[in-house]
């Protein structure tokens, strides 16, 4: 067995975190180090997929899920409703926990767009 990952612990409680949704097979909390305004990490509870790619393979459904819970949690606590969606898929593109998760952006990112 892999060691737990900090997500697995978040989901079980063992270290706390703010969570913002959570369902049977989802949960939401703020990253710890955030990168905008409002930094929200939506991450499927089943750890069996490493990332992303692996995610949208096995289950699309669930991955639908997750950007439906994006969505939801953008419009109630971001700045218009308007967000930015990226999963880092890889070390070499700066994944450093490796349970699929999508990190919400949303808030101020310069003049007019999310550019
Ligand atoms: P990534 O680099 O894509 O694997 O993103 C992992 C994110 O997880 C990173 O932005 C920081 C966040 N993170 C790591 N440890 C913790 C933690 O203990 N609590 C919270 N809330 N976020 C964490």
């Amino acid at each position: 067995m892999a060691e737990p990952t900090v997500f697995e612990k978040i989901i079980a409680r063992e270290i706390p975190a703010e969570i913002v949704l959570e369902t049977d097979r989802i949960i939401a909390f703020t990253d710890i180090h955030p990168q905008a305004p409002m930094h929200v990490l939506v991450v499927p509870k089943t750890p069996a997929y490493r990332d992303v790619v692996e995610l949208a393979a096995a289950e699309p459904e669930l991955l639908a899920e997750m950007i439906q819970a994006a969505q939801a949690i953008a419009r109630e606590r971001g700045d218009g409703g308007d967000f930015r969606l990226v999963f880092n898929t890889g070390e070499l593109a700066g994944q450093t926990v490796f349970h699929a998760h999508a990190h919400v952006l949303a808030g101020s990112f310069g003049e007019g767009s999310l550019a």
